[in-house]
Protein backbone atom coordinates (compact mmCIF):
# COMPACT_ATOMS: atom_id res chain seq x y z
CA UNK A 1 0.00 0.00 0.00
CA UNK A 2 1.27 3.04 -1.51
CA UNK A 3 0.49 7.02 -0.38
CA UNK A 4 1.84 8.26 -3.74
CA UNK A 5 1.60 7.57 -7.22
CA UNK A 6 2.42 8.59 -10.57
CA UNK A 7 0.12 11.50 -12.18
CA UNK A 8 -1.75 9.85 -15.17
CA UNK A 9 -1.69 13.70 -16.84
CA UNK A 10 2.05 14.31 -16.29
CA UNK A 11 3.80 11.85 -15.17
CA UNK A 12 4.45 13.87 -11.97
CA UNK A 13 4.38 12.67 -8.08
CA UNK A 14 0.58 12.29 -7.06
CA UNK A 15 0.70 12.62 -3.00
CA UNK A 16 -2.54 10.97 -1.23
CA UNK A 17 -4.54 12.95 0.99
CA UNK A 18 -7.08 10.57 1.74
CA UNK A 19 -8.11 6.94 2.33
CA UNK A 20 -11.67 5.49 1.99
CA UNK A 21 -10.88 1.94 2.30
CA UNK A 22 -11.67 -0.78 0.84
CA UNK A 23 -14.63 0.23 -1.88
CA UNK A 24 -16.81 -2.24 -4.15
CA UNK A 25 -17.89 -1.41 -7.20
CA UNK A 26 -20.25 1.73 -7.09
CA UNK A 27 -22.88 0.40 -9.83
CA UNK A 28 -21.91 -3.68 -9.32
CA UNK A 29 -25.64 -4.21 -7.81
CA UNK A 30 -25.78 -7.86 -6.73
CA UNK A 31 -28.42 -10.30 -7.62
CA UNK A 32 -29.87 -11.77 -3.97
CA UNK A 33 -28.22 -14.93 -4.99
CA UNK A 34 -24.82 -13.45 -5.99
CA UNK A 35 -21.74 -15.37 -4.26
CA UNK A 36 -20.62 -12.33 -1.59
CA UNK A 37 -17.09 -14.17 -1.25
CA UNK A 38 -16.49 -12.94 -5.29
CA UNK A 39 -17.10 -9.60 -5.06
CA UNK A 40 -14.51 -7.06 -6.32
CA UNK A 41 -12.93 -4.77 -3.75
CA UNK A 42 -10.43 -2.15 -4.36
CA UNK A 43 -8.21 0.37 -2.53
CA UNK A 44 -10.26 3.78 -2.94
CA UNK A 45 -7.72 7.14 -2.16
CA UNK A 46 -7.14 10.28 -3.28
CA UNK A 47 -4.46 12.47 -3.63
CA UNK A 48 -3.16 15.41 -5.99
CA UNK A 49 -0.46 15.87 -8.16
CA UNK A 50 2.40 18.21 -7.12
CA UNK A 51 3.41 19.08 -10.68
CA UNK A 52 0.11 19.96 -12.55
CA UNK A 53 -2.26 19.77 -9.75
CA UNK A 54 -4.91 17.33 -10.52
CA UNK A 55 -6.72 15.52 -8.24
CA UNK A 56 -6.80 11.64 -8.99
CA UNK A 57 -7.40 8.37 -7.50
CA UNK A 58 -4.76 6.52 -6.53
CA UNK A 59 -5.20 3.32 -7.98
CA UNK A 60 -7.24 2.46 -11.08
CA UNK A 61 -10.27 0.20 -11.67
CA UNK A 62 -9.97 -2.31 -14.65
CA UNK A 63 -12.24 -0.09 -17.55
CA UNK A 64 -14.00 -3.41 -18.43
CA UNK A 65 -15.03 -4.29 -14.85
CA UNK A 66 -17.00 -0.98 -14.75
CA UNK A 67 -18.47 -0.42 -18.03
CA UNK A 68 -19.88 -3.39 -19.64
CA UNK A 69 -23.30 -4.93 -20.53
CA UNK A 70 -25.35 -4.43 -17.79
CA UNK A 71 -24.15 -0.96 -16.63
CA UNK A 72 -26.97 0.30 -15.05
CA UNK A 73 -27.32 3.84 -15.13
CA UNK A 74 -29.72 5.77 -17.37
CA UNK A 75 -28.98 9.37 -18.12
CA UNK A 76 -32.34 9.86 -18.87
CA UNK A 77 -33.83 9.15 -15.87
CA UNK A 78 -34.02 12.37 -14.37
CA UNK A 79 -36.50 14.75 -15.85
CA UNK A 80 -34.30 18.05 -14.93
CA UNK A 81 -30.99 16.51 -16.47
CA UNK A 82 -33.32 15.48 -19.82
CA UNK A 83 -34.09 19.41 -19.79
CA UNK A 84 -30.06 20.68 -19.49
CA UNK A 85 -29.33 18.25 -22.00
CA UNK A 86 -31.56 19.66 -24.20
CA UNK A 87 -30.79 22.73 -23.88
CA UNK A 88 -27.00 22.13 -24.57
CA UNK A 89 -27.76 20.41 -27.50
CA UNK A 90 -30.05 23.36 -28.82
CA UNK A 91 -27.17 26.22 -28.08
CA UNK A 92 -24.60 23.62 -29.76
CA UNK A 93 -26.61 23.49 -32.88
CA UNK A 94 -27.12 27.44 -32.97
CA UNK A 95 -23.38 28.18 -32.05
CA UNK A 96 -20.99 25.68 -32.97
CA UNK A 97 -22.90 23.41 -35.36
CA UNK A 98 -23.85 26.20 -37.50
CA UNK A 99 -21.52 25.44 -40.72
CA UNK A 100 -22.90 22.89 -43.79
CA UNK A 101 -22.87 19.83 -42.90
CA UNK A 102 -21.59 19.78 -39.19
CA UNK A 103 -20.47 16.61 -37.01
CA UNK A 104 -20.68 15.83 -33.39
CA UNK A 105 -19.30 13.45 -31.35
CA UNK A 106 -20.24 12.65 -28.00
CA UNK A 107 -18.05 9.96 -25.70
CA UNK A 108 -20.16 8.19 -22.94
CA UNK A 109 -23.45 9.28 -24.76
CA UNK A 110 -25.22 6.52 -22.76
CA UNK A 111 -29.23 6.59 -23.30
CA UNK A 112 -28.82 9.13 -25.71
CA UNK A 113 -30.22 11.55 -23.70
CA UNK A 114 -28.37 14.39 -25.41
CA UNK A 115 -27.87 12.81 -28.92
CA UNK A 116 -31.39 12.13 -28.89
CA UNK A 117 -32.22 16.31 -29.93
CA UNK A 118 -29.14 15.87 -32.42
CA UNK A 119 -30.41 12.86 -34.50
CA UNK A 120 -34.10 15.00 -34.57
CA UNK A 121 -32.49 18.13 -36.06
CA UNK A 122 -31.08 15.94 -38.84
CA UNK A 123 -27.16 16.88 -37.89
CA UNK A 124 -24.54 14.16 -38.25
CA UNK A 125 -23.79 12.74 -35.13
CA UNK A 126 -21.72 9.70 -33.40
CA UNK A 127 -22.06 8.24 -29.92
CA UNK A 128 -19.27 6.12 -28.71
CA UNK A 129 -20.69 4.07 -25.68
CA UNK A 130 -18.86 0.76 -24.22
CA UNK A 131 -21.63 0.02 -22.31
CA UNK A 132 -23.40 -2.18 -24.69
CA UNK A 133 -27.30 -1.90 -22.76
CA UNK A 134 -27.24 1.45 -22.51
CA UNK A 135 -25.60 2.11 -25.83
CA UNK A 136 -28.88 -0.08 -27.28
CA UNK A 137 -31.54 2.49 -25.51
CA UNK A 138 -29.60 5.05 -27.62
CA UNK A 139 -30.13 3.21 -30.82
CA UNK A 140 -33.61 2.59 -30.03
CA UNK A 141 -33.90 6.34 -30.01
CA UNK A 142 -32.50 6.90 -33.50
CA UNK A 143 -28.89 7.67 -32.01
CA UNK A 144 -25.89 6.29 -34.64
CA UNK A 145 -23.92 4.65 -31.60
CA UNK A 146 -20.39 2.68 -32.09
CA UNK A 147 -19.88 0.17 -29.01
CA UNK A 148 -16.93 0.90 -27.95
CA UNK A 149 -14.34 2.69 -25.38
CA UNK A 150 -13.17 6.25 -26.96
CA UNK A 151 -9.35 6.27 -27.44
CA UNK A 152 -6.97 7.44 -29.53
CA UNK A 153 -7.34 4.38 -32.21
CA UNK A 154 -10.92 4.85 -31.75
CA UNK A 155 -10.83 8.15 -32.73
CA UNK A 156 -8.79 7.18 -35.34
CA UNK A 157 -11.32 4.72 -36.84
CA UNK A 158 -14.19 7.47 -36.87
CA UNK A 159 -11.63 10.00 -38.51
CA UNK A 160 -11.83 7.56 -41.18
CA UNK A 161 -15.04 6.84 -41.75
CA UNK A 162 -16.83 10.12 -40.77
CA UNK A 163 -13.80 12.84 -41.22
CA UNK A 164 -12.90 15.25 -38.76
CA UNK A 165 -15.60 16.29 -36.05
CA UNK A 166 -16.91 20.49 -35.23
CA UNK A 167 -17.62 19.47 -31.76
CA UNK A 168 -16.68 16.36 -29.34
CA UNK A 169 -18.71 16.73 -26.18
CA UNK A 170 -18.28 14.29 -23.07
CA UNK A 171 -20.79 14.86 -19.66
CA UNK A 172 -19.84 12.91 -16.70
CA UNK A 173 -17.31 10.80 -18.75
CA UNK A 174 -14.13 12.34 -19.14
CA UNK A 175 -13.40 11.73 -15.34
CA UNK A 176 -14.03 8.62 -16.02
CA UNK A 177 -10.37 8.04 -17.83
CA UNK A 178 -7.49 7.33 -16.31
CA UNK A 179 -5.82 7.19 -19.78
CA UNK A 180 -5.56 10.68 -20.65
CA UNK A 181 -3.12 11.23 -22.81
CA UNK A 182 -4.74 8.76 -25.33
CA UNK A 183 -8.22 10.42 -25.48
CA UNK A 184 -6.35 13.90 -26.06
CA UNK A 185 -4.48 12.54 -28.73
CA UNK A 186 -7.36 10.99 -30.08
CA UNK A 187 -9.68 14.32 -29.52
CA UNK A 188 -6.84 16.21 -31.75
CA UNK A 189 -6.78 13.69 -34.49
CA UNK A 190 -10.56 13.41 -34.42
CA UNK A 191 -11.41 17.47 -34.35
CA UNK A 192 -11.19 19.81 -37.32
CA UNK A 193 -8.27 22.89 -36.59
CA UNK A 194 -12.05 24.96 -36.33
CA UNK A 195 -13.51 22.68 -33.58
CA UNK A 196 -14.25 22.70 -30.23
CA UNK A 197 -13.95 20.00 -27.08
CA UNK A 198 -16.37 20.42 -25.05
CA UNK A 199 -16.64 18.67 -21.75
CA UNK A 200 -18.33 18.91 -17.83
CA UNK A 201 -17.54 16.97 -14.96
CA UNK A 202 -18.13 17.34 -10.89
CA UNK A 203 -15.31 20.08 -10.13
CA UNK A 204 -13.57 20.15 -6.95
CA UNK A 205 -14.18 23.58 -6.25
CA UNK A 206 -17.82 22.60 -5.15
CA UNK A 207 -16.77 19.06 -3.69
CA UNK A 208 -14.34 20.73 -1.60
CA UNK A 209 -16.87 23.50 -0.64
CA UNK A 210 -19.73 21.38 0.14
CA UNK A 211 -17.69 18.16 1.43
CA UNK A 212 -19.52 16.30 -1.06
CA UNK A 213 -17.00 13.08 -1.04
CA UNK A 214 -19.37 11.15 -2.48
CA UNK A 215 -18.37 11.83 -5.42
CA UNK A 216 -15.43 9.76 -5.20
CA UNK A 217 -15.92 6.73 -6.20
CA UNK A 218 -14.15 4.16 -9.03
CA UNK A 219 -15.98 5.32 -11.95
CA UNK A 220 -14.42 9.17 -10.81
CA UNK A 221 -11.23 8.91 -11.53
CA UNK A 222 -10.47 12.69 -12.26
CA UNK A 223 -11.69 15.20 -10.09
CA UNK A 224 -11.21 18.55 -12.33
CA UNK A 225 -10.53 22.28 -11.51
CA UNK A 226 -9.67 25.55 -14.25
CA UNK A 227 -5.62 25.15 -13.13
CA UNK A 228 -5.17 21.18 -13.82
CA UNK A 229 -7.38 20.90 -17.00
CA UNK A 230 -5.45 24.27 -18.40
CA UNK A 231 -1.73 22.76 -17.83
CA UNK A 232 -3.75 19.00 -18.92
CA UNK A 233 -4.84 20.77 -22.25
CA UNK A 234 -1.33 22.38 -22.70
CA UNK A 235 0.72 19.10 -22.05
CA UNK A 236 -1.31 17.77 -25.21
CA UNK A 237 -1.59 20.77 -27.97
CA UNK A 238 -4.57 22.01 -26.29
CA UNK A 239 -5.89 25.36 -24.76
CA UNK A 240 -8.78 26.23 -22.31
CA UNK A 241 -10.63 29.31 -24.08
CA UNK A 242 -13.85 28.63 -22.04
CA UNK A 243 -15.14 27.54 -18.39
CA UNK A 244 -19.00 27.77 -17.25
CA UNK A 245 -20.22 26.63 -13.62
CA UNK A 246 -23.18 24.59 -14.13
CA UNK A 247 -25.45 23.42 -10.67
CA UNK A 248 -26.45 19.79 -11.70
CA UNK A 249 -24.77 16.94 -10.04
CA UNK A 250 -23.98 19.15 -6.91
CA UNK A 251 -22.01 21.74 -9.38
CA UNK A 252 -19.59 20.84 -12.23
CA UNK A 253 -17.72 23.19 -14.27
CA UNK A 254 -18.11 23.08 -18.71
CA UNK A 255 -14.75 23.22 -19.98
CA UNK A 256 -14.40 24.00 -23.74
CA UNK A 257 -10.90 23.38 -25.24
CA UNK A 258 -9.46 24.50 -28.83
CA UNK A 259 -6.44 23.39 -30.47
CA UNK A 260 -3.83 25.59 -29.16
CA UNK A 261 -3.52 29.19 -30.67
CA UNK A 262 -7.17 28.79 -32.63
CA UNK A 263 -9.11 31.12 -29.95
CA UNK A 264 -8.83 33.44 -27.51
CA UNK A 265 -9.80 32.39 -23.71
CA UNK A 266 -12.58 33.99 -22.34
CA UNK A 267 -12.42 36.09 -19.35
CA UNK A 268 -14.47 33.56 -17.25
CA UNK A 269 -10.96 31.55 -17.38
CA UNK A 270 -8.90 34.05 -16.05
CA UNK A 271 -12.11 34.87 -13.32
CA UNK A 272 -12.03 30.99 -11.92
CA UNK A 273 -8.52 30.82 -12.48
CA UNK A 274 -8.05 33.39 -9.93
CA UNK A 275 -11.01 32.42 -7.31
CA UNK A 276 -9.16 28.89 -7.10
CA UNK A 277 -6.08 30.61 -6.34
CA UNK A 278 -7.58 32.56 -3.67
CA UNK A 279 -9.38 29.35 -2.43
CA UNK A 280 -5.93 28.10 -2.18
CA UNK A 281 -8.03 24.81 -4.07
CA UNK A 282 -4.76 23.20 -5.35
CA UNK A 283 -3.18 23.17 -2.04
CA UNK A 284 -2.28 19.85 0.03
CA UNK A 285 -3.41 22.21 3.39
CA UNK A 286 -7.20 22.86 1.75
CA UNK A 287 -7.69 19.01 0.59
CA UNK A 288 -6.11 17.73 4.25
CA UNK A 289 -8.94 20.09 5.53
CA UNK A 290 -11.72 18.13 3.41
CA UNK A 291 -10.93 14.99 4.61
CA UNK A 292 -11.62 16.30 8.09
CA UNK A 293 -15.04 16.72 7.69
CA UNK A 294 -15.78 13.66 5.57
CA UNK A 295 -14.63 11.99 9.06
CA UNK A 296 -17.18 14.51 10.79
CA UNK A 297 -19.91 13.40 8.30
CA UNK A 298 -19.25 9.78 9.00
CA UNK A 299 -19.26 10.35 12.68
CA UNK A 300 -22.56 12.41 12.57
CA UNK A 301 -24.35 10.20 10.02
CA UNK A 302 -23.74 7.13 11.95
CA UNK A 303 -24.21 8.68 15.17
CA UNK A 304 -28.09 10.30 14.04
CA UNK A 305 -28.88 6.28 12.65
CA UNK A 306 -28.03 4.91 15.13
CA UNK A 307 -30.24 7.02 17.76
CA UNK A 308 -33.13 6.43 14.86
CA UNK A 309 -33.08 2.67 15.18
CA UNK A 310 -32.64 3.18 18.99
CA UNK A 311 -35.61 5.01 18.91
CA UNK A 312 -37.78 2.59 16.85
CA UNK A 313 -37.91 4.91 13.38
CA UNK A 314 -37.83 4.07 10.13
CA UNK A 315 -35.25 5.13 7.99
CA UNK A 316 -34.75 4.10 4.08
CA UNK A 317 -32.42 5.32 1.45
CA UNK A 318 -33.60 7.24 -1.82
CA UNK A 319 -31.65 7.00 -5.14
CA UNK A 320 -29.55 3.51 -5.14
CA UNK A 321 -26.70 6.09 -6.50
CA UNK A 322 -23.23 4.78 -7.78
CA UNK A 323 -22.61 8.34 -4.85
CA UNK A 324 -24.30 6.21 -1.96
CA UNK A 325 -21.87 3.26 -2.60
CA UNK A 326 -18.70 5.51 -0.61
CA UNK A 327 -21.13 6.79 1.87
CA UNK A 328 -22.78 3.25 2.74
CA UNK A 329 -18.98 1.55 2.73
CA UNK A 330 -17.75 4.28 4.45
CA UNK A 331 -20.01 4.75 7.44
CA UNK A 332 -21.07 1.06 7.44
CA UNK A 333 -24.63 1.66 6.84
CA UNK A 334 -26.23 -2.28 6.46
CA UNK A 335 -29.80 -2.80 6.20
CA UNK A 336 -29.88 -2.56 10.25
CA UNK A 337 -29.85 1.32 9.82
CA UNK A 338 -31.21 2.02 6.21
CA UNK A 339 -33.89 -1.13 5.15
CA UNK A 340 -34.09 -0.58 1.94
CA UNK A 341 -33.53 2.02 -0.77
CA UNK A 342 -35.57 3.17 -3.43
CA UNK A 343 -35.03 3.35 -6.85
CA UNK A 344 -36.62 4.01 -10.20
CA UNK A 345 -34.14 1.89 -12.59
CA UNK A 346 -35.38 -1.36 -13.86
CA UNK A 347 -32.03 -2.83 -13.53
CA UNK A 348 -30.97 -2.02 -10.18
CA UNK A 349 -34.15 -3.10 -8.59
CA UNK A 350 -34.54 -6.66 -6.70
CA UNK A 351 -31.04 -6.34 -6.72
CA UNK A 352 -28.25 -5.71 -3.18
CA UNK A 353 -26.12 -2.47 -3.15
CA UNK A 354 -22.62 -3.38 -3.61
CA UNK A 355 -20.63 -3.57 -0.16
CA UNK A 356 -23.17 -3.32 2.19
CA UNK A 357 -26.03 -5.06 0.71
CA UNK A 358 -29.27 -2.94 1.09
CA UNK A 359 -32.14 -4.76 -0.92
CA UNK A 360 -32.74 -2.43 -3.49
CA UNK A 361 -36.83 -1.75 -4.16
CA UNK A 362 -39.01 0.60 -6.30
CA UNK A 363 -40.36 3.69 -5.68
CA UNK A 364 -43.94 2.41 -5.14
CA UNK A 365 -42.98 0.41 -2.02
CA UNK A 366 -41.49 3.61 -0.70
CA UNK A 367 -45.12 4.89 -0.87
CA UNK A 368 -46.45 1.86 -0.27
CA UNK A 369 -45.89 2.47 3.87
CA UNK A 370 -43.82 5.84 3.99
CA UNK A 371 -40.89 5.37 6.85
CA UNK A 372 -40.50 8.14 9.15
CA UNK A 373 -37.68 9.30 7.51
CA UNK A 374 -35.83 8.91 3.70
CA UNK A 375 -32.00 9.84 3.84
CA UNK A 376 -31.25 10.99 0.20
CA UNK A 377 -28.74 9.59 -1.40
CA UNK A 378 -29.53 11.25 -4.98
CA UNK A 379 -28.87 14.43 -3.14
CA UNK A 380 -27.90 16.04 -6.24
CA UNK A 381 -31.46 15.82 -7.56
CA UNK A 382 -33.06 17.40 -4.31
CA UNK A 383 -35.49 19.96 -5.93
CA UNK A 384 -37.22 17.35 -8.38
CA UNK A 385 -37.30 14.32 -5.99
CA UNK A 386 -38.93 16.13 -3.01
CA UNK A 387 -41.06 18.35 -5.50
CA UNK A 388 -42.44 14.56 -6.44
CA UNK A 389 -42.53 13.26 -3.08
CA UNK A 390 -44.62 15.91 -1.19
CA UNK A 391 -47.23 13.45 -0.06
CA UNK A 392 -44.54 11.58 1.85
CA UNK A 393 -43.86 15.16 3.77
CA UNK A 394 -47.61 15.83 3.99
CA UNK A 395 -47.64 12.46 5.56
CA UNK A 396 -44.93 13.55 8.17
CA UNK A 397 -41.45 11.80 6.85
CA UNK A 398 -38.70 13.62 6.94
CA UNK A 399 -35.74 13.96 4.77
CA UNK A 400 -31.69 13.60 5.76
CA UNK A 401 -29.20 15.56 3.92
CA UNK A 402 -25.47 14.69 4.68
CA UNK A 403 -24.07 17.28 2.79
CA UNK A 404 -23.12 19.87 3.13
CA UNK A 405 -23.24 18.69 6.49
CA UNK A 406 -25.67 16.01 8.35
CA UNK A 407 -29.27 17.35 9.01
CA UNK A 408 -33.09 16.54 8.84
CA UNK A 409 -35.38 18.73 6.68
O1 LIG B 1 -20.97 10.23 -13.27
C1 LIG B 1 -21.91 9.48 -13.21
C2 LIG B 1 -23.27 10.07 -13.09
C3 LIG B 1 -23.61 10.98 -14.22
O2 LIG B 1 -24.24 9.07 -13.01
C4 LIG B 1 -21.77 8.00 -13.30
N1 LIG B 1 -20.45 7.61 -12.90
C5 LIG B 1 -22.79 7.22 -12.51
C6 LIG B 1 -24.00 8.00 -12.13
O3 LIG B 1 -23.81 8.47 -10.80
P1 LIG B 1 -25.01 8.43 -9.73
O4 LIG B 1 -25.61 7.07 -9.74
O5 LIG B 1 -24.49 8.94 -8.45
O6 LIG B 1 -25.98 9.49 -10.46
P2 LIG B 1 -27.37 10.14 -10.06
O7 LIG B 1 -27.86 10.86 -11.24
O8 LIG B 1 -27.26 10.92 -8.82
O9 LIG B 1 -28.30 8.88 -9.79
C7 LIG B 1 -29.62 9.06 -9.38
C8 LIG B 1 -30.23 7.72 -9.03
O10 LIG B 1 -31.47 7.95 -8.39
C9 LIG B 1 -30.51 6.86 -10.26
O11 LIG B 1 -30.31 5.49 -9.94
C10 LIG B 1 -31.98 7.12 -10.53
C11 LIG B 1 -32.54 7.41 -9.16
N2 LIG B 1 -33.64 8.37 -9.14
C12 LIG B 1 -34.84 8.00 -8.58
O12 LIG B 1 -34.98 6.87 -8.07
N3 LIG B 1 -35.86 8.90 -8.60
C13 LIG B 1 -33.45 9.60 -9.68
C14 LIG B 1 -34.48 10.52 -9.72
C15 LIG B 1 -34.29 11.90 -10.29
C16 LIG B 1 -35.74 10.14 -9.15
O13 LIG B 1 -36.70 10.93 -9.14
N1 LIG C 1 -23.11 11.33 -20.47
C1 LIG C 1 -24.02 10.67 -19.60
C2 LIG C 1 -23.44 9.38 -18.98
C3 LIG C 1 -22.46 9.54 -17.85
S1 LIG C 1 -22.03 7.97 -17.10
C4 LIG C 1 -24.51 11.62 -18.52
O1 LIG C 1 -23.92 12.67 -18.30
O2 LIG C 1 -25.48 11.28 -17.86
C5 LIG C 1 -20.44 7.71 -17.84
C6 LIG C 1 -20.53 7.02 -19.18
O3 LIG C 1 -19.23 6.99 -19.76
C7 LIG C 1 -21.01 5.57 -19.12
O4 LIG C 1 -22.13 5.42 -19.93
C8 LIG C 1 -19.79 4.77 -19.60
O5 LIG C 1 -20.13 3.60 -20.29
C9 LIG C 1 -19.07 5.77 -20.48
N2 LIG C 1 -17.62 5.58 -20.70
C10 LIG C 1 -16.68 5.12 -19.84
N3 LIG C 1 -15.48 5.09 -20.43
C11 LIG C 1 -15.62 5.56 -21.69
C12 LIG C 1 -14.76 5.77 -22.81
N4 LIG C 1 -13.46 5.51 -22.76
N5 LIG C 1 -15.29 6.25 -23.96
C13 LIG C 1 -16.61 6.54 -24.05
N6 LIG C 1 -17.48 6.35 -23.04
C14 LIG C 1 -17.00 5.88 -21.88
ZN1 LIG D 1 0.30 15.82 -12.83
Amino acid sequence: MSNTSQCRVCGGSVDEFFDFGRQPLSDAFLPLDADFEKEFFFRLAVGLCQECTMVQLMEEVPRDRMFHEEYPYVSSGSAYMREHFEGLAKRLLSTELTAEDPFVVELGCNDGVMLKAMAEAGVRHLGVEPSGGVADLAAAKGVRVRKSFFEESAAREIEAEDGRADVIYAANTLCHIPYMQSILAGVRALLKPTGVFVFEDPYLGDIVERSSFDQIYDEHFFFFTARSVQRMAELNGLELVDVERLTVHGGEVRYTLAPAGRRTPSDAVAELLRTERENKLAELATLQGFGASVLKIREDLVALLTRLREEGRTVVGYGATAKSATVTNLCGITPELVSFVCDTTPAKQGRLTPGTHIPVRTPEDFSATYPDYALLFAWNHAEEIMAKEQAFREAGGRWILYVPDVRIV
